[in-house]
């Protein structure tokens, strides 16, 4: 017969048992290592710049979640090189993404949606021992949190071309195409703040546990199911469409497809990868090459669904093939699971 007192189900035992986490936790870091046993090819000082882009996303995160109480939403009075207003928050997630990759010295360039030009870390003469391009868009659709809708960070990541390949300079380390991106992911400042990335290995999400400050491995290897329930386009511009396109969408919605659409890349393709189904921004009249941008939209959402078992193209050509022309090249977006990106080019086959 035990002696133990008989447990009070409203209090705790006097012992307190041993912490027992509800998951195993694994930040984002411990998982780049444990690719590193895995695939040589996964270097520690890769996991070193990615610590680089975790730390710019909580901080972007922190303002973002209190951006109403700061004054930070709205404008910034500034316009981007896009033409584009700047957002304070545009402004703020820029500097800080710069900064935290600055200061790793295995960085070597850094290009910006918000910058005209690419910007070698260390000024004309970077050691040899820089390896690394990294391009980004520090908060895309950051014209929704005035309306608190998610918004998002996306970032790729390159080698710089070795100097055999000719004189190798910054543009040319800059302009390579997707298929030579040796990581890539973005951040969604949504309901949870998820950092999801893939290193060619597979793609991870990671959620930031406000708690502990970590991002903790919360979807391991995800995978883009078959064929999803939505697809995800602007149908206001649907007049402008292709025909190719409106024949598509025709076709789904006889098939039974729901819409949603967020207005927001990240958000919009987050869904599609978790829940299946195509997203799409198709050239339109004002946007005639399609309105994403192929370096730091396109080609890491590419990268990942890839990896997720699903397809990007521009509506002809894989994405990540494109040979970019220049830093803030627009480029048309088809992006889904099997069974959608199969139905999108047989549509393409019978025009
Ligand atoms: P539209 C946000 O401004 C953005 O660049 C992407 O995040 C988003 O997918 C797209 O533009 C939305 O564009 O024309 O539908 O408002």
């Amino acid at each position: 017969m035990s002696n133990a007192a008989p447990q009070d189900p409203d209090h705790a035992p006097d012992e307190a048992p041993a912490f027992a986490a509800e998951r195993p936790i694994l930040t984002v870091q411990q998982h780049i290592l444990l690719e590193q046993t895995r695939f040589p090819g996964v270097s520690g000082e890769f996991s070193w710049l990615l610590s680089g882009i975790t730390l710019a996303a909580k901080m972007i995160s922190a303002r973002v979640r209190r951006a109403g109480l700061m004054d930070e939403s709205g404008a910034g009075g500034g316009q981007n090189i896009q033409g584009e207003i700047q957002q304070k928050l545009d402004i703020y997630a820029n500097q800080v993404l710069m900064h935290c990759l600055a200061v790793r010295e295995n960085v070597a360039v850094l290009a910006s949606e918000e910058n005209e030009h690419p910007q070698l870390v260390d000024g004309d003469n970077p050691r040899p021992e820089y390896s690394y391009v990294v391009v980004f868009d520090p908060l895309d659709g950051s014209s929704n949190i005035d309306v608190n809708v998610s918004v998002g960070t996306t970032f790729s990541i390159l080698r710089r071309r070795p100097v055999e390949e000719g004189e190798a300079d910054v543009m040319s380390d800059v302009l390579q195409p997707g298929s030579r991106q040796v990581a890539a992911g973005y951040v969604l400042y949504g309901s949870s703040t998820m950092l999801v990335y893939t290193a060619g290995n597979g793609v991870h999400g990671f959620t930031l546990d406000p708690a502990i400050g970590a991002f903790v491995l919360s979807h391991e290897n995800i995978r883009i199911p078959e064929r999803g329930k939505y697809y995800s386009v602007n149908e206001a511009h649907i007049d402008k469409f292709p025909p190719v396109c409106r024949r598509y969408l025709d076709g789904l919605r006889a098939a039974n497809y729901g819409s949603r659409y967020v207005g927001s890349m990240v958000a919009d393709v987050h869904r599609t990868l978790l829940k299946g189904g195509v997203f799409l921004y198709p050239p339109t009249a004002a946007n005639p090459e399609g309105k994403l941008r192929l370096l730091y939209e396109a080609n890491p959402v590419a990268f990942i669904v890839e990896q997720a078992g699903g397809r990007a193209s521009d509506g002809h050509r894989r994405i990540l093939d494109i040979p970019p022309e220049s830093i803030h090249q627009r480029t048309s977006l088809v992006l889904g699971g099997p069974s959608e990106m199969d139905a999108y080019e047989r549509c393409v086959a019978e025009e």
